[in-house]
């Protein structure tokens, strides 16, 4: 039987071993949503990368740049980390190189494990089917806020292992993730609300919760390949 695990924070990435297993990376607000929503949208790949430096390097490469820290857009680039800004008319058939504060951060962290998905509320069924599909060990990495736990990812985390009925739970995170699931599953926007996030972007004027809490909206599921995220 596979085994699955959850680390809450990449902090913690240092104490597992990714090897040998299948992470999903987990920033539902906002990278992995943006990153769904970008390629449901059809945007042919997006590279994760660490710096905006790095990133608009990818510029004369004919990519569109998108670029985030602290929840704003970063002067310059074509899209900040909002999903409705990776609209269909502007994504359609483009590659995007994309740094955000803690989402690109935790991909790029988990960069020994044997295969990475990302996953949001935006594709959690399909994820889950697809991982059911695949029988591999998982690991979900949440991203957090700079290497501190955060509510919505634990909250996603638990939301994709109740749905992985086949895997064995080894790790008591799992077992909390699943609980906080539970509990806040018929209340998401008011839970997730509440979030240091959620009063992170009301301070910002970003008003994003209902897209990236948009149940299955972008059935896709993005896997990074070789430098680059594509939906397989
Ligand atoms: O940290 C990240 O990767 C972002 O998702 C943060 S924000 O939602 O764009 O503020």
């Amino acid at each position: 039987m596979p085994t699955i695990e959850t680390v809450f924070s990449p902090a913690l990435i240092q104490h597992h071993a990714l090897e040998n297993r299948s992470v999903v990376i987990i920033d539902v607000l906002r990278a992995t949503s943006s990153i769904c929503y970008a390629l449901f949208e059809g945007a042919r790949s997006l590279m994760p990368v660490s710096t905006p430096e790095d990133c608009l390097r990818y510029r004369t490469l004919g990519c569109l740049c998108a670029a985030e820290r602290n929840g704003l857009k970063l002067d310059g680039f074509d899209m900040g980390n909002s999903p409705l800004e990776f609209s269909r008319d502007l994504v359609q058939g483009r590659d995007i190189a994309i740094t955000t504060t803690n989402g690109t951060y935790a991909l790029l962290e988990s960069r020994s494990a044997n295969r990475i998905f990302i996953g949001s509320f935006l594709n959690l069924d399909l994820l889950a089917h697809y991982l059911m599909m695949e029988n591999q060990d998982i690991t979900l990495v949440c991203a957090g806020w700079k290497n501190k736990v955060n509510l919505e990812d634990s909250l996603f985390a638990g939301a994709l292992a109740s749905k992985l009925n086949d895997f064995e739970i080894r790790c008591d995170s799992t077992l909390m993730a699943i609980e906080l699931w539970e509990n806040s599953k018929d209340r998401l926007y008011e839970v997730v609300d509440r979030s240091s996030h959620a009063r992170r972007f009301k301070r910002l004027g970003v008003d994003d919760l209902p897209v990236c809490l948009d149940l299955n909206r972008c059935p896709v599921v993005p896997e990074y390949l070789g430098d680059r995220i594509v939906a397989v």
